[in-house]
């Protein structure tokens, strides 16, 4: 086990990492199973957030005592005999949830009537990891959102909570015209206390906030603003998760699954359009693409010469095949077999704008 300190105006980056001024101690550790429970276990229920419209809940085990077994009930006739389990509730609804744990002394059942609140299962996708804040503090997270038409003010993350997703509520609706950036803002902690912060922008609209969709990183600030370029790989007018990362500024925020020792994370909906290419297809000749439906095999033709970038959404939005072809002078042929049956929105752009064309997969 190695002990590193210096003080504070050097980063220690790895185990490796030069020290300045401070110390480093080396210890030997030998890792034991806990001791038997020697108590009963006491059941406590939380959960990442207890509100959701796409379904999806991030259960967690709070019980004492150190429980041995899990038996959880949803409400919805469903159980998991997990420690912290991931439900996905099937209807809106409201949600009584219960958990019974055990050791080897004992056992303790806890019920939290009408606890999971479900408007809808049709929101966007739900995150690949729900963070989980060890001590939301008074004097860290975030407080405003700036970005497009979303202008949130919240409270700090010990009136707030160190998890807030407002993905159900709160959507910045983002207007791109050419090829400008949009302005985005985070202010953050309180009047004298500087953090880092990252944001990320679900752009493929997957579920993980890939480092290819990070869109701000801002260390010791109050305000952290940059300026955002929509990326390639959002499929336009579909919403999608951004991630706001607020820390106290000497901790390092080093993904989006990051979990921050006292500050916040926040999540909301964008939906990113783009009222020129909306314009430019009513003066394009009309784009064909036959047969369709099709079983994968799909001809494009209607365009002249030049560079043809073409992709394929799925109706959630997420980007499943995309290409690029130079100096096409005749029919383009996209090969789609390997894609499952269903409805898809395939995206041709040109020199002269982009074409949006529904097409339909047939096995
Ligand atoms: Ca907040
Ligand atoms: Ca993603």
């Amino acid at each position: 086990m190695r002990v590193m300190t210096d003080n504070t105006n050097n980063q220690l980056f790895n185990a490796c990492s030069f020290i300045q001024a401070g110390q480093q101690e080396d210890y030997r550790v030998r890792l034991v199973w806990a001791a038997p429970a020697t108590v009963a276990p006491v059941a406590r229920i939380s959960a990442a957030q207890t509100a959701s419209c796409n379904g999806v809940i991030q259960f967690r085990d709070s019980s004492r005592f150190q429980p041995e077994t899990w038996m959880w009930n949803f409400g919805d006739g469903q159980t998991s005999s997990l420690k912290n389990p991931l439900h996905q509730y099937v209807a809106s609804g409201t949600y009584t949830v219960k958990l019974k744990v055990t050791n080897t002394i004992g056992a303790d059942s806890i019920t939290r009537t009408n606890y999971i609140s479900v408007s809808g299962i049709s929101g966007i996708i739900a995150p690949s990891c729900y963070p989980n804040v060890a001590t939301p503090s008074p004097n860290n997270g975030t407080t405003r959102v700036r970005f497009g038409n979303l202008d949130k003010t919240s409270a700090l993350a010990s009136v707030d909570g160190g998890y807030v997703d407002y993905s159900c509520t709160d959507s910045a609706v983002v207007t791109i015209t050419g090829f400008q950036g949009i302005n985005l803002t985070v202010n953050s902690g309180n009047a004298n206390t500087a953090e880092n912060c990252k944001v990320y922008i679900d752009y493929n609209n997957d579920g993980l906030m890939e480092d290819f969709e990070q869109v701000l990183n801002s260390q010791n600030n109050i305000v952290h603003t940059t300026v955002v370029t929509p990326s390639v790989f959002q499929c336009l007018g579909v919403p999608v998760r951004m991630r706001v990362i607020t820390d106290n500024r000497f901790n390092q925020i080093y993904n989006s699954c990051y979990n921050p020792a006292q500050g916040q994370v926040e999540d909301y909906s964008v939906k990113i359009t783009n009222p020129a290419s909306t314009a430019s297809v009513k003066n394009l000749p009309s784009i064909l693409v036959y047969p369709n439906p099709s079983t994968g095999i799909f001809n494009i033709s209607g365009f002249g010469n030049g560079r043809m970038d073409w992709e394929v959404c799925d109706m959630s939005g997420r980007k499943v095949a995309s290409g690029v072809e130079a100096n096409i002078s005749s029919d383009r042929q996209l090969d789609l077999r390997d894609l499952p049956a269903g409805l898809y929105q395939v995206k041709v752009t040109t020199q002269s704008g982009p074409v949006v064309k529904r097409i339909s997969v047939q096995k």
